[in-house]
This record gives structure tokens, C-alpha cells and sequence, in this order.
């Protein structure tokens, strides 16, 4: 049986690659993070709490890390563990240095010192290009130009994927994936705070949505099929760096449209523009090639825009209609001070 260790197993990905594994018979091992009160509900939510080994870690300690490395005994590393909001990275880019980007260091260093056969995932991103196009489409050929701690931090973590492949022969790989969501999305990005939002308004729970950047154009995916490509290109006979995307881009704009409709609703009636939920620089355009992945993984995507956006809707009017009938689920909202406010002013039946 395979064993593979996931850093960040209780983020959006990390569960999903959690479950993915499990079912193709691997030992799941999953580094968290100690919290004072633990953050276990995406495993929750996916009915695989119980079957993944749990490993508490701290990233800023390589020694933590090695006990990891050393208990789980892996065949492959997924390492996705990051502070994984931009926006965040403005406030905290010192720490957000530290853990997307000398992260990728430490693991490797134990990689190549206990084992240099455990095969590496590294999460790249979109967010590498920054502001590099405006139009058309990118690849894993066109320039990077991060625009924020966040993306400078996962370049590092990128080019030090290459050069531990490079340097020391390690089947270390880069996964640039564009944004992918579902509704284990934190409530901090964009599109499932619009999810939630309009679940909200359309249940009469909230009358307004605040947003940033209305104009940005993102390149959006389904976070379950994106794993997927994670353990595709371990799967290789030689290591390589892959895009992973849907070749499709639409603006926040049009997802709020498109989330208000789905309910009924005239999203303009509802949205604003907040400058609270502006960065101090943003990308404005991102959208992806994968025919290297195509062509070479056999893989493409399979729910595109209209359809994502619908089965996140629905699963937030599920959660908020479950919780007005007085059911207690695996669910974010009570981790969120903005949600709390609203889970305590509201009577259940
Ligand atoms: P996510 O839901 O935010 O999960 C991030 C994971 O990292 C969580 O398990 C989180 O733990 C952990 N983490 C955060 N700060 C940490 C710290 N200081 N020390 C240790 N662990 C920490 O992100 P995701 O969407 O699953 O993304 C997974 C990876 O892919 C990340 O590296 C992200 O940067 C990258 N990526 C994501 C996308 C996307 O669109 N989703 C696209 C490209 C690349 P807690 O649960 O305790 O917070
Ligand atoms: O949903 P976002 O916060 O995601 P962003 O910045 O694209 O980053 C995500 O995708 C990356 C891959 O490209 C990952 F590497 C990264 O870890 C993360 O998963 O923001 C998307 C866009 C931005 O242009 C932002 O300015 O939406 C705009 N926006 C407008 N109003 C907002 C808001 N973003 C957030 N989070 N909240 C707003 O109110």
C-alpha cells in the first residue's frame, strides 16, 4: 500500500486530495496546524475525519518536520500547506514569506536527507504570472511577474522545486494551478463569499454584499477534479511542471451576476464596491493553457463556470436552510466573526 503525506490536509485541497487518495487504497497520512480550538470540518464535511493519521506540524520548524517525514514514511509528499490569501499577504508578508515560500526549503532539506526517492508536489500557482497579460492565454512558458508577498513567497517555493529536481535528482514537480473553488472554499474568497452572501440575501439572513475589485478576471475551476492533477503528475516517469486551468476567464462582475440569477436576483440591487476589499495591487487578468496537461496527463477539466457557480449557490442555501431547521452539520460560518453575528441573532425552529 502507497503512503502519501499531505501538508494542509484540513484546507479546500488537502481534503479533497485526502479523499482522492483514500479511494485509489493509499495510507493518508496529514499535517495540521495545533489551533486552541481544532479546524477539522472539511474532513468532517467529506466522512474521512477518521481515516486520514493526523500529524501535528509546525512549518517554521524543521525538526517538526522531520518527525513527519520520519512517522509517516511517505512514497509521495503533497505539500499544500501555505497562507494561502493574497489579500492577507499585504498584512502579514513576513510570515506569509516564511510559510508559502522557506517552507518549500525545510521540506525538501528532510526530503533530501532522510529520503531522496519520496516523490514532492509542490502548490504553484496562477498568481505567479501577476500582472504578465492582460489578454490571452498562459502557459508554463510565459514570464512570471508576481504582485504580491503571497505570489513572491510561491516563486520561491517554485524555483526551489526546480533546483532540489535539478541539483539532487528529486522527482520534485510544480503544479500552476488557477484558481479552483467548491464549497469547502474559505469564506474569505471571492467566490464563496458571494455564494454565501447571496444564500444569505435570497433566505432574507443579510441585505447586502461589499466587494473590492469588481473588474478582475480570474480563470475559476472545481477544486475536486484539481487534485486529481496533483497525483497525475506524481504518476509520471520523469518529473515536470504543469498548468492546470479551464482556458476560460470572467470577472467577479459576472460571477456576482451569476450567483444573484441563479436565486432570482438582480445582483446590482444588492452588491457594492467597498475600498476596505481593494489591495494595494491586484491582477487584473488570469487564464490558462493546459493542453501540456492534456496532452501529456490526459487531463482536462469538466465543470466549467455556470456550473460551479451553481453547485456552490446551492450547497450555502443547503447549510443556511439546514441550520434554520435546526440541524448542526460540519459547516465554517461559526468561524467567521461576520457569520457568528448572524448565526446568534437568528432563531432556529
Ligand atoms: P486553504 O484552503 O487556505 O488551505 C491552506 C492549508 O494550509 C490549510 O490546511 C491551513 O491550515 C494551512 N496553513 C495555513 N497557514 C498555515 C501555517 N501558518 N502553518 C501551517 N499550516 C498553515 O488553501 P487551498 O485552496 O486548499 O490551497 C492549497 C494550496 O494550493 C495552497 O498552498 C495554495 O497557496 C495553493 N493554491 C491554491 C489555489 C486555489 O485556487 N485554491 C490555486 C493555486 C495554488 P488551517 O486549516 O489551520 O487554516
Ligand atoms: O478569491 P480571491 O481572494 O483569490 P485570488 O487572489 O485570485 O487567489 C486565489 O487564487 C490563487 C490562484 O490564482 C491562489 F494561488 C491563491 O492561494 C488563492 O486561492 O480574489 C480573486 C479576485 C481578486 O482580484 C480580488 O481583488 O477577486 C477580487 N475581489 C473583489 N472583491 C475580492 C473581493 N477578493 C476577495 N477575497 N474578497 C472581496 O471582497
Amino acid at each position: 500500500m502507497k503512503r502519501a503525506l499531505i501538508t494542509g490536509v484540513t484546507g479546500q485541497d488537502g481534503a479533497y486530495l485526502a479523499k482522492f487518495l483514500l479511494e485509489k487504497g493509499y495510507e493518508v497520512y496529514g499535517t495540521y496546524r495545533r489551533l486552541s480550538s481544532p479546524n477539522f470540518w472539511r474532513l468532517q464535511y467529506l466522512g474521512i475525519f477518521d481515516k486520514v493519521n493526523l500529524i501535528p506540524v509546525d512549518l517554521s520548524d524543521t525538526s517538526s518536520i522531520f518527525e513527519a517525514i520520519k512517522t509517516s514514511e511517505p512514497d509521495e509528499i503533497y505539500h499544500l500547506a501555505a497562507q494561502s490569501f493574497v489579500g492577507a499577504s499585504f498584512e502579514q508578508p513576513i510570515a506569509t514569506g516564511d510559510i508559502s515560500g522557506l517552507a518549500v526549503t525545510r521540506i525538501l532539506e528532510v526530503v533530501r536527507q532522510v529520503n531522496p526517492e519520496i516523490k514532492f508536489y509542490q502548490a504553484s500557482t496562477s498568481e505567479l504570472y501577476g500582472n504578465s497579460r492582460e489578454e490571452g492565454i498562459l502557459n508554463e512558458e510565459t514570464p512570471f511577474r508576481p504582485a504580491s508577498p503571497y505570489a513572491a513567497a510561491k516563486l520561491y517555493g517554485y524555483w526551489t522545486t526546480r533546483i532540489y529536481r535539478d541539483a539532487y535528482g528529486i522527482f520534485a514537480v510544480n503544479g500552476i494551478l488557477f484558481n479552483h473553488e467548491s464549497p469547502l472554499r474559505g469564506l474569505e474568497f471571492v467566490t464563496r463569499k458571494i455564494s454565501n452572501a447571496v444564500a444569505k440575501i435570497a433566505l432574507g439572513l443579510e441585505k447586502e454584499l461589499r466587494l473590492g475589485n469588481l473588474e478582475a478576471k480570474r480563470d475559476w475551476g472545481y477544486a475536486p477534479e484539481y487534485v486529481e492533477c496533483m497525483w497525475l503528475m506524481l504518476q509520471q516517469d520523469e518529473p515536470d511542471d504543469y498548468v492546470i486551468a479551464t482556458g476560460e476567464a470572467h470577472s467577479i462582475r459576472k460571477f456576482c451576476e451569476t450567483a444573484f440569477d441563479i436565486v432570482g436576483l438582480d445582483w446590482q440591487e444588492y452588491v457594492s464596491v467597498d475600498k476596505r476589499f481593494m489591495r494595494p495591487l491586484d491582477v487584473k487578468y488570469l487564464c490558462g493553457d493546459y493542453s501540456k496537461a492534456k496532452n501529456k496527463l490526459g487531463w482536462e477539466p469538466r465543470t466549467k463556470f455556470k456550473k460551479l457557480v451553481e453547485i456552490m449557490v446551492k450547497e450555502d442555501l443547503n447549510r443556511w436552510e439546514r441550520w434554520l431547521n435546526g440541524e448542526n452539520f460540519p459547516w465554517d460560518a461559526p468561524n467567521y466573526p461576520s457569520e457568528v453575528k448572524i448565526l446568534t441573532r437568528t432563531l432556529r425552529t
